[in-house]
Formats: C-alpha cells, structure tokens, sequence
C-alpha cells in the first residue's frame, strides 16, 4: 500500500458546510478560521488523532478477536507493515484536515529481538515520520513509551521489583522522548498503565512509590538535558489494567508531584473516562488540576455510565464538553496541550470510513460545545452568580482574613460582638436551566 492509494472512500479533506450542511461528511460547527477571543478555533481545540486506537487496535475484546482486518496489520515484513499503517495514519490526518497527532512507540514501530534493534526500528519509522510532516500540516502533540503491554511488564515498570525492569524501561523513554523531541512534540506523555499493584501481599507500596518518583525525575532530567521545551506529562487513572494505579487521580497525582518535586516540570493529562472510572466527574478533575496549577492536555472521549471499564468511546455529549470547555477556557486554554482523541470506534464499525465519522462527529461535538462554553463566558452567564457569590472574599474582611491578618481570637471577637449571618440561595437549578439556555 503507498500513499497514493487511500484506504478511504472520502476523497476530499472534511470542510465546514455551516450548521445546515446535508453532507453526512462536513463540519457543522468545526469552522476552524472562526476567531473566538482572538484566536482560531483549530488553534483553541488543537485536535489530535491517536495512533493506538485508530490504526493498531484490530478490533478485539476479551471475548472476541479481530474484526477490523486491516491490511497493514497482516503480513510478515513488519517494518513494510509500519510503513504503510503510516501511509494511511497520514492520509486519515490529511482528510480530517488535523493539526497534531500522538503516538506511543510501539504503535510506530515493531518492537526487535532486542532494545537495541527496537530502538532502531523506532528511529527508522521516525525518519518516515519526519519526511512525511515536512509536506503535512499535521504537527506531533505528544509522543510515549508502551511501558505496559510486554510481559517483561507486568509487575510494573519504573515500580517493578526487578531493578533492570525499571533499567529497560529507561532505555524505551529515553528512545520515545528523544524521537518527539526530534519530530518537535509540543509534550511527551507517561502513562503508568503497570505502575500500581494486583494485591499487597506481594507489594511494598513505599519503595514502588519512590522508584516512581525516582523514574519521573530522571525523565525530567533528560529532558533538560537534550533541551526539551514541552511538559513531561502524567495520566491520572485509577485502576485498569491494575487494580489500583498509583496516578489514580488528580489529587493523587498533585501529591506526588508535591513530594518528589516535580511540580515544575510535569503537569496532567486528564481524560474523561479516567475521571469517571475514578468517581469524578471530567469538569472536577479538569478544575482541580487548573486549581493546583497542574493542568497540562487532555485525552477526549467518554465512558459508559452503565460499565465500569475504559470503554474509550468518542465524546459526542454536548452538554458535558461544554462545562469542561467553560472551565478550560476559563483558566486560560490549552496552551502546549490538546484534545488528543484515545478514543477508538465500537468492534462493529468494520467500515473504514467508521474511523472518519468518529472524528468528524467528535470534532463538531467539540467546537459546538467550544462555542456554547465561550457564549456564556462571554456573557458571564456562569462566572457573573460565581463572583457574586464570593464577593465577600473580596472584600475587606475576606481578604483581610486570607492575608494572615486576622488571630483566631480577632475573628471570635467579632463573631461575639453580634454577627448573625444569613444563609443564602446555592441556587442550582437557576444554574442548570441558564446552562441548557445555551447549549
Ligand atoms: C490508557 C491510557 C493510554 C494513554 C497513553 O488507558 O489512556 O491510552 O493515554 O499511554
Ligand atoms: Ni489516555
Ligand atoms: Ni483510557
């Protein structure tokens, strides 16, 4: 396969038809040249397709195995397989008309007999890369090690008790890290998938914590070393495919951030089905990483109320994007992240253009929630009721009270003197209802 045959049957790049379009392959809301505040709405979202789930994932459950039968996953010479999966990685990045995309390494790359000739399949097909983004559009978001799928793994890889585990480890990251910097990747991204454990009667929850910590901080160092500008960024999940992961969620993560020092250097990639499986909500997670000043990028999808696993689907729910949107616009943007789709359509979209529609759908799903979510900022329908309910804080007393100015005795003098403070309407049904006026 090369890359003048598609294994698509759209032939166009996807464009924007307006809300009334009839096209099922147009952009309803996606006008990506649309300025929001002074910026492009493609500048704003910073779409990015995921090599994992789109172009590697066969289509198998636990029950089941492949439906998808793509041609470049069958064959014997898996460099020329890795090559043409490029053909059509570029190809479905040209028709969605996308401006990033990620990749783990071995999504890339077969892995070789050993690290040495792994790391040099990565670095052939990152030559691949390289000539094929200096004619795309398309820019690396973030590239990261599968530290997780080898069986060499599965007691962990930074948290293995095996010390030349953690030493393998190393040499995949610093391979992966050094391939993104080269392709110029705006972040590099590690997922503890085995970091976490299956019981305590054969863990010792300490020593994996600090060989974690030890293991991030040589990656920050490297970074550094090689003059990587981006964040190394940690994703928050709380169990799967352990039964409890270290990163379980962003409080979690901003604690060990905190206490091995890395709160400089590292940030979050939250994702919305992480979030949920970890009992919050995606707006929570997202507004708690922006309080703590560890919001980095994030990893677009949804879970299934009714199932407790990653189920990864493509966020298509306006009414939740457009509050995460709110909090996100609302504490500045994106900056190096994105909306990176780890998102993969349903084992029964056998059809290759099952792939377009999904990111077509997602991406409107998103720019139409963008757009409600910068409405009401703009009318302040959400942030007005919010800073008046606070505006005791800012006034006089509150700040007063926040600047340390204020002893325990001070304050239980006043209270003395006759203050009698009324409770006041929380008022969120008014909330919700202004809400839905938008959406
Ligand atoms: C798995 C994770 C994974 C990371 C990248 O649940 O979401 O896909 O995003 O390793
Ligand atoms: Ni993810
Ligand atoms: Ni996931």
């Amino acid at each position: 396969m090369t890359a003048s045959t598609s294994f698509f049957q759209t032939p166009a790049p996807i464009a924007y038809g307006g809300a009334e379009a009839n096209s099922p392959l147009a952009f309803r809301w996606y006008d990506k040249d649309r300025i929001i505040a002074g910026k492009r709405l493609e500048d704003h979202l910073r779409f990015a397709v995921c090599y994992w789930h789109s172009f590697c994932w066969p289509g198998s459950d636990p029950f089941g195995g492949e439906t998808f039968l793509r041609p470049w996953q069958h064959g014997s010479d898996l460099m020329a397989m890795a090559r043409a999966k490029a053909d059509v990685a570029f190809e479905l990045f040209r028709l969605l008309d996308v401006p990033f995309f990620t990749f783990h390494d071995v999504d890339a790359a077969p892995e070789g007999a050993t690290l040495k000739e792994s790391v040099a399949n990565l670095n052939a097909i990152g030559d691949l890369f390289e000539q094929k983004m200096a004619s795309a559009k398309v820019r690396l978001l973030w590239g990261t090690a599968n530290l997780f799928s080898h069986r060499r793994y599965m007691a962990g890889a930074a948290t293995n008790p095996d010390p030349d585990v953690f030493t393998y480890a190393a040499g995949q990251v610093r391979a992966a890290l050094e391939v993104t910097h080269r392709l110029g990747g705006a972040n590099y991204v590690l997922w503890g998938g085995r970091e976490g454990y299956e019981t305590l009667l054969n863990t010792d929850i300490g020593r994996e914590l600090d060989q974690l910590g030890r293991f991030v901080s040589l990656v920050v160092e490297h970074k550094h070393k090689i003059g990587f500008k981006g964040p190394i960024l940690i994703e928050p999940k709380p169990k799967e495919p352990t039964k409890h992961q270290y990163d379980f969620d962003v409080a979690t993560c901003y604690g060990f951030l905190k206490r091995y020092d890395l709160l400089n250097d590292v940030k979050l990639n939250i994702e919305q089905n992480h979030a949920i499986l970890a009992g919050h909500s995606f707006q929570h997670e997202i507004a708690l990483a922006q309080a703590l000043g560890v919001f980095g990028s994030i990893d677009i999808n949804r879970g299934d109320d009714l199932l407790g696993w990653d189920t990864d689907q493509f966020a298509m729910n306006t009414s939740e994007l457009a509050l995460v949107f709110h909090e996100i616009i609302k504490g500045g943007g994106l900056a190096t992240g994105g909306l990176n789709f780890d998102a993969k359509i349903r084992r029964q979209s056998i059809d290759p253009d099952d792939l377009i529609h999904a990111h077509v759908g997602s991406m409107d799903a998103c720019a139409r929630a963008f757009l409600a979510a910068a409405d009401m900022l703009d009318a302040g329908a959400l942030t007005g009721p919010l800073a008046e309910r606070y505006a005791g804080w800012d006034g006089e007393e509150g700040k007063a009270i926040l600047a340390g100015q204020r002893s325990l005795a001070a304050l239980a003098d006043r209270a003395m003197a006759g203050l009698d403070p009324q409770p006041r309407s929380g008022r969120q049904e008014y909330l919700e209802s202004v809400v839905n006026r938008y959406l």
